[in-house]
């Protein structure tokens, strides 16, 4: 019975009484659109850039999109307000597998495919009332786009930083191309494919990031707007390590080269290990049936794990001793990284974690030998400190420090050619091909006379070639005989086109530079348009874009710098100032408590959104929030609900549920919220309209009584507060906050007698203007509402200045004569310093002079705010 009442009056209450926001939407769709009005945000020359990341066009807008979008709308319209030009582009990362795979199952070509899906999420960016500025609207699939993307890869082959080689590279067997290492998990699966990547030997196009490996690293630290986690994965990533090859003679023909940090430890190492794809490894594996299997156990386990095979024909001698004994056994190792270093390391399990675990396991018993003794306390192995001196098992350095000995090691082993300084990158030159139809093609022609041959400039692009379809995976252009068959740049012979197109990455890496100069046609941007306004003053995205994209992005940005095509040498050629990275949205999720079995919702009754029942039980399922996945059923959709609570609604209800950094778990029956909230706003300007109010031009706190002082004053702290979120801490969720905070204050001013309506007016003003940014089009209805009435005009896109609230200037006394409050009196904080004066001056207040009439002064109290007269 009551939740029949309860029901009828929600919907008798969202239908009649109040306004539907999701038609305020449609309205206003127009207009918001363009947002601020270019007349209120021209008149200055600070500009600003603000980005976000830009999507692939699968054809549907989710979630997370949503979230990025509405966080980057609204620092878009928040600085027009504040009369700057902001760019605030959009484009479409519109090359890759996805659109490759989709077009192979419907059979179409990838390029109707996504300019389709162009369209459709162009409209919901629409509907979601992102004012995007569409004159710069780019898509990395087009031509005209891919041109400079073939440009820029002329530029870095002009400067050595591309080249082709043979390499062991990754393959992903379902998707038929190769990964990045980057794209590669720590269980050796593809990042989309989840399949189990294989190594293949390959003739692949790298480009040579290591060489900015250092600065990409160091400059990490002056980026002071990004967030510490992004820097530190980052830093993880590029690893640069300043240290030592050795070089141990062996009893094969080829002799073991390790990287090590610790050169000063050379005289602990008890055994050598290789990793598995040794090279070494490899050739012993041809004729060693147990190690071959050993590698394919290896290779199933975890990372790190303490494996061990005994390599029973090999072992190596020791660098630093004068007599050559062949002593030091050599393992195979899956905690080995073969791609670090030389894929090799000197085990010295006194002094290193992880080597003492290997040991243990694999030689359980054996003595552990150290030679670095600690200067204070006693020795519990491992000792790994960098610290200390070598004992007497360290030959003729015995006695230095490990610093000192690391110095005259490395001298040493440079002296007998069996070492040197050397510095190690855990971040690899970038492997950029892809065996793939859908990328910008790598403009390189081979000749059998003249080799590889770079296009010339005038001939880019190379353009992709037109299919009606295409019919599978794997490299379709290698099949396209009017492709592949060309003539020879330089000798005019024939010659065959390189048919590998490039990782989508290297399309993102530059993107932003392009949104300067869209429809520049000779060059991918100018030179003044990009320093101008390079770099971007804030990039949102996703942190999962933390490492690959912005990696590469800041590469290219350093390497386009270096070759002068913009001046970065004021930011370290970095391109993005402050990164704003969101975190994930999390979907309702339903468990059946009994089978533990993923719910659909047409398996439960959500009538009562709070309390969703399953259907077929009428049991309370349980509810966590998790990663949103076709399999748990709980992905949103936002269309929908922005079509259900209008776009407004939706943006406040997304920042309003996470500080932009944190997971977000999305629960649309919360919603109802921020729609009441925003019903109330419509509500109150309509009572506004409708009183009949004179404006005041200023507000004068002087002339305030008590309680329009302290509206005023919690208006301004709520104002400043907004601001400040903005404009520094950008916690959104709490603007939303403010917001509401600022509707109570102003309802309850305007049903409060006391308070004039002129104040709750002028203040409500500022909040149409304020709220502008997350809810444009309730701004706009409201703003409209209240300009019904004629004289109540004000500048609505300028956002306020926030008064200070001088203290000093306001304190309010309570003026007492003879016990009884006789007024208020305003005046500053140290009016109260001077006695004769307060005499003076309240002795003449016509409100009080009555009292004073043929009565003389006895004594005066102040106590705090209260200035009591005693007459007689
Ligand atoms: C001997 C040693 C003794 C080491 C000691 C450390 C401490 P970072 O700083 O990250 O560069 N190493 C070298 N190549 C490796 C590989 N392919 N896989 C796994 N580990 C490898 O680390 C450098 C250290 O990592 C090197 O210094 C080496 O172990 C190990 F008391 O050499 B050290
Ligand atoms: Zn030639």
């Amino acid at each position: 019975m009551r939740l029949r009442y309860l029901m009828f009056s929600r919907r008798y209450a969202s239908t009649v009484l109040e306004t539907n926001l999701s038609k305020l939407g449609t309205k206003w769709r127009s207009k918001t659109l363009r947002g601020v009005p270019v007349a209120c945000r021209d008149d200055s020359n600070q500009s600003i850039y603000i980005l976000s990341m830009f999507p692939y066009p699968s054809g549907m807008l989710h979630i997370g999109h949503l979230r990025v979008y509405t966080i980057s709308d609204a620092l878009n319209r928040f600085y027009q307000l504040q009369g700057c030009r902001v760019l605030h582009p959009m484009g479409w990362d519109a090359f890759g597998l996805p659109a490759e795979n989709a077009a192979i199952e419907r059979g179409m070509d990838p390029a109707v495919w996504t300019k389709h899906n162009i369209y459709k999420m162009k409209e919901q960016m629409n509907q979601m009332l992102a004012n995007f500025d569409w004159d710069r609207e780019i898509t990395t699939s087009n031509p005209d786009y891919y041109k400079f993307t073939q440009k820029i890869f002329l530029e870095l082959y002009k400067h050595g930083l591309a080249y082709r080689k043979k390499e062991e590279i990754n393959w992903d067997p379902v998707d038929q191309t190769v990964l990045a290492n980057e794209q590669v998990d720590a269980e050796g699966r593809s990042w989309r494919s989840g399949a189990k990547v294989e190594k293949k030997l390959l003739n692949q196009w790298f480009l040579g990031i290591t060489r900015f490996a250092e600065s990409l690293q160091y400059d990490l630290d002056a980026l002071r707007g990004w967030p510490e986690n992004v820097k530190t994965m980052q830093k993880n990533w590029i690893n640069v390590s300043h240290g030592t090859e050795v070089i141990f003679p062996s009893t094969i023909n080829e002799d073991i080269t390790v990287f090590t940090t610790r050169a000063d430890t050379l005289f602990s190492v008890q055994y050598i290990a290789l990793a598995i794809n040794h090279p070494v490894v490899r050739k012993l594996a041809e004729s060693d049936e147990r190690l071959r299997e050993f590698i394919s156990y290896a290779d199933s386990l975890p990372r790190g794990n303490k494996a061990g095979y005994l390599l029973k024909n090999l072992s190596v001698a020791s660098p630093v001793l004068d007599v050559k004994q062949f002593d030091i056994p050599v393992f195979v190792a899956p905690y080995v990284l073969g791609s670090y270093g030389y894929g090799a390391v000197m085990g010295c399990p006194a002094h290193d974690e992880r080597d003492f675990a290997f040991w243990q396991s694999n030689m359980p018993g054996s003595p552990v030998k150290y030679t670095i003794q600690p200067t204070t306390t006693e020795i519990t192995l491992p000792y790994t400190e960098d610290n200390g001196t070598l004992n007497s098992s360290s030959g003729r350095f015995v006695g230095l420090s490990t610093e000192q000995a690391r110095h005259q090691i490395i001298s040493h082993l440079e002296e007998r050619k069996l070492g040197m300084k050397t510095t190690s990158y855990r971040l690899k030159d970038w492997l950029i091909s892809r065996q793939r139809y859908w990328g910008a093609p790598i403009p390189i022609v081979h000749c059998d006379s003249c080799g590889e041959v770079p296009v010339s400039e005038d001939n880019l692009p190379v353009m992709l070639p037109t299919v009606e379809r295409i019919a599978s995976k794997g490299n379709s252009l290698s099949s396209m005989q009017d492709f592949v068959n060309t003539t020879c740049p330089s000798c005019g012979s024939p010659a065959k086109r390189e048919t590998d197109t490039m990782d989508t990455f290297m399309d993102s890496s530059w993107y932003f530079f392009r949104y300067l100069d869209p429809h520049n046609s000779k060059a991918p941007f100018s030179y003044e348009k990009a320093s101008k306004h390079m770099p971007v003053d804030m990039y949102i995205g996703g942190v999962e874009h933390s490492i690959l994209h912005l990696l590469y992005s800041r590469f290219i940005s350093k390497f386009m710098t270096s070759i002068g095509m913009w001046d970065g040498s004021k930011v370290l050629g970095e391109p993005i100032k402050k990164l704003v990275t969101q975190g994930m949205v999390h979907g309702k999720t339903y468990v059946n408590p009994q089978n533990g079995r993923f719910l659909k919702t047409e398996d439960l009754d959500l009538t009562q959104m709070d309390k969703p029942i399953i259907r077929k039980t009428g049991e309370v399922p349980s509810i966590s929030f998790e990663k949103m996945s076709k399999s748990k059923y709980n992905g949103a959709d936002p269309a929908s609900c922005i079509s259900k609570w209008g776009p407004d609604a939706t943006r406040a209800h997304i920042l309003f549920q996470a500080p932009i950094s944190d997971v977000l778990r999305w629960d649309e029956s919360k919603i109802v919220g921020i729609e009441r909230w925003l019903n109330r706003v419509i509500k109150l300007s309509h009572s506004l309209a409708t009183t009949d109010i004179t404006p005041i031009k200023s507000v004068n706190v002087e002339t305030m009584n008590d309680s329009e002082v302290k509206f005023h004053k919690e208006v301004q702290v709520l104002l400043r507060s907004i601001t400040k979120a903005f404009k520094e801490t950008l916690s959104l969720n709490t603007v939303i906050s403010d917001y509401m905070k600022l509707t109570n204050v102003m309802e309850h001013a305007f049903k409060d007698n006391k308070i004039g309506n002129e104040f709750v007016l002028s203040s409500f003003q500022k909040f149409v203007t304020v709220i502008y940014p997350v809810v444009p089009s309730i701004s706009e209805e409201a703003g409209e509402i209240l300009k019904s009435k004629e004289t109540y005009t004000w500048s609505q896109y300028r956002w306020p200045t926030i008064e200070d609230i001088k203290e000093s200037s306001n304190v309010s006394y309570q003026v007492v004569i003879n016990g009884k409050k006789r007024c208020v009196y305003y005046s500053t904080k140290d009016f109260i310093n001077d006695k004769e004066s307060v005499i003076r001056t309240l002795q003449s207040l016509p409100e009080c002079q009555k009292f004073w009439d043929g009565k003389k002064l006895k004594n005066v109290i102040i106590k705090k705010n209260i200035i009591s007269f005693v007459l007689t």
